[in-house]
């Protein structure tokens, strides 16, 4: 007797996608049934609680956001406006049943303590959780408590090249030392700091201050610069594994294509934003083009175009969000000036129907999507095969998602703790229309039905 069947429905699998039925037992797939007859009676089906008709349907992974921001404060006195609850709800609203965050360790604090803060923060998830922990100091203690991290479950680190917790190269290359030697992977935000605040500097003493010269601050190269160096530092320091978060453009992917064709284990991430949205957003209004200020920033339809043909090689292996929303009212503290802008955009509930309808539009397959969306990152951070894919034994994390319902997305339909979108009017074709958790039903046509802090902490393993 299982607790529920999910009937009839498309499932996508790692290997393909075949008519099942799908059981579930204990949080977890207990089997996967192909359907012999076209018209199978509820009769003939295995025995169980509950069953759901799928007819129509396909099944897909629970989406795994790889990069979320949610709760984090900035060194300006805000906080990101979607905490653990409203960022998660919003999460399982549009078909993700697993974030990793960024924990950032304190100025002077340990990592332990950021972990610690961080779980705290999370007791209300409504989705499962990881952490990737942000490292702001390279001393003796923190390079010694990454190995406590690696026994609390964390198989990640995060390293920033700018903004206030930027590390040094010289500090880079000990944290990457020291994770090579772990075997654990650092995830890096790259763009050359020194170049982008002299930039910064003279534009504003040309009186160039409006929100679009954000932009104009730090160019692809900035980017690609900094992607260049981390790979060159990673190879010389045992040839570290290395995950460059939020690639935008071709300068950045280039030399990530050339570092892997020499076997360097180097993996790229991109999010929607830089492959839907374009820098022409940054010739709107001041008003608008605020909500386009993110770092790094929106690139050109040619660099968008190398994303997509990136991410059908193969080169970029994950899609993300780097949720990390502010309000309106908060982003338009620097209309004036554009380094008073919180740097950030919106994602986390709009990434799985924007990445399956435009994915497909841009010739991926549903296999693809749902390895982009959730297989890869689960297992280039230590949760596979527990999530991230649909195979006996997996956890019952799953997204029925209706190819033939076309949904306009606008803030007011999503749960973000925020009120805008970056997407405002963006039409979808398809769009999740239930989500389960291990089993349980957390949402359902576009609303939240699951508990608050249904979410677990998912302890990570090394590969
Ligand atoms: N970039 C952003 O735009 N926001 C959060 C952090 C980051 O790196
Ligand atoms: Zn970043
Ligand atoms: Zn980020």
């Amino acid at each position: 007797m299982y607790d529920l069947v999910i009937h009839n429905a498309k499932v996508v699998t790692e290997k393909g996608i075949v008519e099942a039925n799908l059981a579930i037992l204990d949080g977890k797939i207990a089997n996967i049934l192909p359907v012999m007859a076209e018209c199978e009676e509820p009769s003939q089906l295995p025995e169980s609680k509950e069953v759901i008709d799928a007819k129509g349907c396909y099944l897909l992974p629970g989406g795994v956001d790889a990069h979320t921001h949610l709760d984090m404060p900035l060194s300006n006195g805000l906080k990101s406006a979607d905490d653990f609850v409203s960022g998660t709800i919003a999460a399982a609203v549009g078909g993700t049943t697993t974030v990793i965050d960024y924990a950032c360790q304190d100025a002077n604090g340990t990592l332990m303590e950021a972990l610690t803060e961080w779980k705290k923060k999370a007791k209300g998830a409504c989705v499962d959780y990881g952490m990737h922990m942000s490292i702001v100091r390279a001393d003796d203690q923190t390079l010694s408590e990454m190995a406590d991290m690696v026994s609390q479950g964390v198989t990640s680190f995060k390293t920033y090249l700018v903004y206030d917790m930027r590390l040094s190269d010289e500090e880079l290359y000990r944290v990457l030392e020291r994770s090579a030697n772990l075997g654990t992977i650092v995830t890096v935000h790259c763009e050359n700091y020194g170049v982008l605040q002299y930039r910064t500097k003279k534009l504003l003493a040309e009186g160039k201050c409006e929100p679009k010269y954000h932009a104009v601050s730090r160019p692809d190269r900035c980017e690609g610069e900094a992607v260049n160096r981390v790979l060159q530092i990673s190879a010389m320091a045992d040839m570290a594994p290395v995950y460059i978060v939020h690639n935008t453009c071709r300068e950045s992917i280039k030399c990530i294509e050339e570092s892997r064709s020499m076997g360097h284990p180097v993996f790229a991430e991109t999010c929607p934003q830089y492959l839907l949205l374009d820098d022409s957003k940054y010739e709107l209004e001041p008003e608008e083009c605020v909500k386009y200020v993110m770092s790094p920033p929106l690139r050109s339809k040619a660099d968008q175009h190398y994303l997509w043909e990136a991410l059908k090689n193969g080169t970029v292996k994950v899609v993300a969000t780097d949720h990390c929303p502010f309000s309106l009212a908060e982003k338009k503290r620097g209309l004036h000036n554009f380094t008073e802008i919180p740097n950030g955009g919106t994602g986390v509930e709009e990434r799985i129907p924007l990445m399956y309808s435009e994915g497909r539009k841009h010739g991926l397959s549903y296999v693809e999507i749902a390895k982009l969306t959730a297989t890869n990152p689960a297992k280039l951070f230590g949760m596979y095969p527990r999530k991230g894919t649909i195979r006996i034994g997996s956890d019952a994390d799953l997204v029925l998602y209706d190819p033939d319902k076309t949904v306009t997305i606008t803030h007011d339909i999503l749960h973000e703790n925020v009120d805008y979108t970056c997407y405002e009017g963006m039409t979808v074709e398809g769009y999740p229309v239930m989500t389960l958790l291990r089993g349980q039903i957390l949402a359902k046509d576009g609303s939240f039905t699951g508990k608050m802090g249904q979410g677990q902490y998912v302890r990570r393993d090394l590969p």
